[in-house]
């Protein structure tokens, strides 16, 4: 395969490095479509059901890749039969098809990820958005859509657009106990904002890297997400050995760095010892103010721990914070530990029994209040949480008001019942330590059958709310369809289809989950768009990094479902433009002043559409309300052509695995 950037003796970025040695096909020129080899693949529960029903639908037995994983972390809540019926299905299908499966107590994906399996130079997919976790050890991993992970379990290639490598150049060193990791990732969302990283990795070095453990690098790559960046990764030194060694995996280490001379897109320069304690505001991750600005503020409840900050030295450090203390009247305090390993560490060392004593509510090693599985605040309270998202309503309080601050600086919060800055607040902390060695059980770890006799004797159970992942028709070559509803900037995934306790249980139900499409904007979408389904179907416009957030297909499979044939927007987000593209609907780029002009119960019609997407020339679009046409366009490459010219990947890669 010809490689342009390797055919010039440059020194390679640490990104180069591990995509060089994974391509399959395409080259590494920013904008180019890149086939990968990819090591490992991992589901969780919440979009994991539509991803094995996805893989089971391709007709494949065993996994195709080296390592797959099945976690059960998100729904947890178990309020009916729905859940556990999902757990039993995630069960069954990871010993049929060849997973490693983490049963539900066993923690969050990420940070199970990153104790048992994260490697050096390795590429990684989950199917969630914070999967960049893994990038704390010089793994390149990445948030895809379920059938993007199917299809890639399934032996095809995994293809990305390369994106621009910026490099986030480090000096200094942190100014601790009071600034954490959590503060370098508010800091450079405070610089950047939540569009600042599409279509771009984010390769750290400089300095000041060695200042940072693995699981404070963790914590950073992790909430990189937020950037809407493709990934984030740090180089593996010493460090990440010392971290490796812990964990008992020393032999998957390896050296890697950027060479000298390595080029990248862009720079950023950030002093670690400039970072003062930083708070992010409702309702977005890049609303990011000094704590300082805020001290006096109410709070009436707080969060600690999630897939962001989870690490035994995170609660660790904050055990030290509540020892000997009492939460303050009117704070509800709750922990969520990211593992079983972390869990299990916390009790034997007494860290649990503190945080008991000072009145910590103690979750289970799950997502919980996080994505709104429990722990939901009260009318119009302020939460403060260590997590990585404020999203309006996502806590499962719609008029709550949540800030996002280090595992630390809540733990004084939750003591002084305020926002206060910790450096101040006469609260004392003892530094704390990497250990030399983690507890490690892997006994919630189930490992896949011998693959000599595979899983053929497994029967996969599937309970009454699971249901036939769906399929659309082929694009159609005319789209006559009403703008069911046009929204601003920056829309989350979550706006779009929610999740929390109600929701997530219908994640395995697409006909079910449809009727909660853009519930918390506008009640009646689902019945507005299956109105207009009988008559051409539903269009959304939307403006800038249209979809940020989640990985959670659902937010394309179900407005599908509901007959949606094309989004309108400035601009898209990754993940969900994948999604998009994977489920059929066709997401064309408009103008601002386009935008402008289109409003709500538009009539549009979109005339050609299949020589327009193969000639490239862009798409003429009629506004037959208004009288008007203008154009949009749409930068699919040849693949995504090809597939959503058939309804979507799944139709796809059916026709594809039936011709191979
Ligand atoms: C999230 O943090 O929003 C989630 C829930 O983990 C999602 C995945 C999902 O919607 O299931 C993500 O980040 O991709
Ligand atoms: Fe779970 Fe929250 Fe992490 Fe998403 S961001 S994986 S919901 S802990």
């Amino acid at each position: 395969m010809s490689n342009r950037r390797s055919e010039v003796m440059v020194g390679k970025n640490i990104v180069e490095k591990i995509l060089e040695a994974h391509t399959v096909y395409g080259d590494l020129e920013a904008g180019s479509a890149l086939g990968l080899k990819v090591d490992q693949v991992y589901t969780q529960d919440a979009t994991g059901t539509m991803a094995w029903l996805q893989f089971e639908a391709i007709g494949i037995d065993r996994v195709r890749v080296p390592l797959a994983v099945s976690y059960v972390d998100h729904n947890m809540v178990q309020s009916n039969f729905m859940n556990a019926d999902d757990h039993e299905f995630l069960r069954t299908a990871a010993a049929k098809f060849g997973a490693h499966f983490s049963r539900p107590g066993n923690g969050i994906c990420h940070q199970v990820h990153l104790e048992q399996f994260a490697a050096p130079g390795k590429i990684a997919l989950g199917t969630d958005s914070h999967t960049p976790t893994g990038g704390g050890v010089g793994m390149l991993a990445i948030g895809v859509g379920g059938l993007d992970a199917a299809t890639v379990m399934a032996g095809s290639p995994f293809e990305i657009t390369m994106p621009r490598v910026i490099k986030i150049h480090l000096r200094g060193k942190l100014r601790r106990p009071w600034v954490t990791a959590m503060d370098v990732i508010l800091e450079i969302l405070r610089r950047l904002t939540v569009k600042g990283g599409v279509g771009k990795i984010m390769e750290y070095g400089g300095p000041g890297v060695k200042d940072l453990a693995v699981t404070e690098r963790a914590t950073i790559t992790n909430m990189g997400a937020e950037l809407g960046a493709t990934t984030s990764v740090f180089p593996s030194d010493k460090r990440t050995l010392f971290f490796l060694s812990a964990a008992g995996r020393s032999s998957d280490w390896q050296d890697l760095s950027a060479d000298a001379g390595a080029r990248y897109a862009d720079r950023i320069d950030i002093d670690l010892g400039s970072i003062e304690p930083l708070i992010a505001q409702p309702h977005s991750p890049d609303r990011v103010v000094p704590i300082a600005s805020l001290s006096g503020t109410r709070v009436d409840q707080v969060c600690i721990g999630s897939c962001t900050n989870s690490s035994y030295q995170t609660m660790k450090a904050v055990a030290s914070v509540l020892k000997g203390k009492t939460v303050a009247e009117g704070v509800n305090l709750l922990v969520n530990p990211g593992s079983k390993q972390v869990y299990e560490m916390m009790a034997r060392e007494g860290l649990a029994a503190d945080m008991i004593a000072a009145g910590a509510r103690m979750l289970e090693a799950s997502c919980g209040p996080c994505i709104g599985m429990g722990g939901a605040p009260g009318s119009g309270q302020v939460s403060v949480r260590s997590y990585n998202r404020n999203f309006e309503g996502r806590s499962g309080t719609k008029d709550a008001h949540v800030y996002l601050a280090s595992p630390v600086s809540c733990a004084v919060f939750a003591l002084r019942g305020e926002i206060a800055d910790p450096r101040e607040s006469g609260v004392a902390m003892k530094a704390v330590r990497e250990p030399h060695a983690y507890l490690i059980n892997r006994s919630f770890l189930i490992p896949p059958k011998a693959a000599k006799t595979g899983g053929s004797g497994v029967k996969i159970v599937k309970g009454p709310n699971i249901r036939e992942v769906p399929v659309k028709e082929p694009l159609r070559d005319t789209i006559e369809a009403k703008v069911l509803l046009k929204l601003g900037d920056n829309i989350t995934t979550d706006d779009i289809m929610p999740a929390g306790s109600q929701v997530l249980p219908y994640r395995s139900n697409i006909p079910a989950i449809s009727q909660f499409v853009f519930r918390n904007i506008d009640e009646s979408f689902s019945s507005r768009a299956n109105e207009a389904k009988g008559k051409g179907g539903g269009i959304v416009v939307g403006g800038e990094n249209y979809g940020q957030g989640s990985s959670r297909e659902h937010a394309a499979m179900a407005p599908m479902y509901l007959g949606l044939q094309a989004v309108l927007a400035k601009s898209f987000a990754r993940i969900h433009r994948s999604n998009l593209i994977n489920f059929g609907i066709l997401p064309l780029i408009l103008s601002p002043e386009d935008y402008g002009k289109i409003e709500k119960g538009d009539r549009l019609v979109i005339r050609e559409v299949v020589n327009s997407l193969f000639a490239g020339k862009g798409f003429t679009i009629e506004n037959l309300t208004k009288g008007y046409a203008f154009g949009a366009t749409s930068n699919l490459n040849e693949r995504e052509k090809n597939l959503i010219m058939r309804g979507g990947l799944l139709p796809y890669t059916k026709e594809q695995a039936g011709r191979g």
